[in-house]
């Protein structure tokens, strides 16, 4: 069955060390689930069954490799387009799904936008619509378990355009000056929505920017899992070691639109869409599996239809699920609910009751 298997829970190989072969196959399904899921989804959304949704096509092969190199005690704070690290981590395929679809099985009761997920028990923190804050959000947790003395790492994902928020440059500078044990895991997919990423800074790349703040940035060849894989396995040992921060770019590509609310036609050119296309991060990585014995063209077709059947099953169950209780606004904000949401709470009960549709 194609799982979207977790990323080793043990501490990753020494940096440098190659993730071994069975690993590498693991990895290889879970960017194949990202890349079917993703493709399902923009459809779901196409097709009016779910509001909203932010594909990530391109970026497969940075994100599980990121987040393969990483300890599950680490913690992810995640920007909107991180459907592949949060199924490299584990999450259930349904989990999500039920949450673009707001039922009653999406833990966040239909409070976050669809596709604005996050989980605790995963150490994956809700994304983060404002661009940039979950990289502060990210430094000040590591500076915590820095004095906790937890060995962990924080990981802050975001894009080139996010490297002209104030958030960027003020949690950069702090990680800095204190030495905080956190990666930046910056994706250059080239685009902030319609702007270009040589409109959006004067340097040459996004990594030397951590040079001005004192720690190593690197650029690498996000399309290639085992590069961005070795990259943040040396900064998370850097880090743990109690060397600081690295900033770490990975160039990628969204071969998808910004998000469903959004036309790539009217910014960008066919042909550079092409030439990206002819970098596909799934297909470069199944063409190495396959050159190193591990991977048959028969095999391979399994695993995409073992993909798509988990995905459409996840979806029909996801539809036949009522949506979440209306009743349920009024939890979790007092530990007691004051007289006055009580009054309204019984309100609604009583529309709801008769059969009515809430107020809006
Ligand atoms: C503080 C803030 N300003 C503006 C926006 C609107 N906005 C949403 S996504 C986006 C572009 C972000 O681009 P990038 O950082 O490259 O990430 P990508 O979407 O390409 O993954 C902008 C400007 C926002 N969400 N938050
Ligand atoms: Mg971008």
């Amino acid at each position: 069955m194609a799982e979207a298997r977790a990323a080793p829970a043990e501490a990753p190989v020494a940096a440098n060390e190659e993730p071994p072969l069975s690993d590498v196959l693991s990895a290889y399904r879970t960017m194949v689930i990202a890349r079917v899921m993703d493709e399902r989804c923009l459809t779901l959304q196409r097709q009016g069954r779910i509001g909203f949704y932010v594909p990530m096509q391109g970026q497969e092969a940075a994100q599980v490799g990121c987040a393969w190199a990483l300890a599950e005690e680490d913690w992810i704070f995640p920007a909107y387009r991180e459907l592949g690290v949060a199924l490299a981590r584990g999450i259930p395929i349904p989990l999500l799904i039920n949450q673009f679809f707001g039922n009653s099985g999406d833990e966040i009761k239909g409070r976050q936008m669809p596709n604005h997920y996050g989980y605790r028990r995963f150490r994956f923190v809700t994304a983060s619509s404002p661009v940039g804050t979950q990289i502060s959000h990210a430094v000040g947790a590591a500076m915590a378990a820095r004095l906790r003395k937890d060995p962990i790492v924080t990981v802050s994902f975001f894009g080139d355009g996010t490297t002209s928020s104030n958030d960027f440059h003020a949690a950069l500078n702090f990680a800095g000056v204190f030495q905080a044990p956190s990666i930046f895991f910056c994706q250059n997919n080239q685009w902030a929505i319609s702007l270009p990423r040589e409109k959006q800074t004067r340097s040459a790349t996004l990594a030397e920017k951590a040079a001005a703040y004192g720690f190593p940035g690197v650029v690498v060849d996000g399309m290639d899992f085992r590069a961005v894989y070795r990259a943040v396995a040396e900064a998370r040992t850097r880090a743990l070691a109690g060397g600081g921060p690295t900033l770490i770019e990975a160039q990628v590509y969204r071969l998808g639109p910004h998000s469903t609310s959004d036309d790539p036609r009217r910014y960008r050119s066919d042909a550079e869409l092409a030439e990206w296309r002819d970098r596909d991060p799934v297909a470069r990585l199944k063409q190495e599996l396959h050159e190193a014995g591990a991977l048959t063209e028969e095999n391979d077709r399994a695993i995409w239809e073992a993909a798509k059947e988990e995905i459409a099953r996840a979806v029909e169950a996801a539809e036949k699920l009522p949506s979440v209780d209306p009743l349920s606004i009024f939890d979790d904000v007092y530990a007691q609910r004051t007289p006055s949401l009580e009054e309204q709470r019984a309100g609604l009960q009583r529309e709801l009751a008769a059969g009515g549709e809430p107020k809006r």
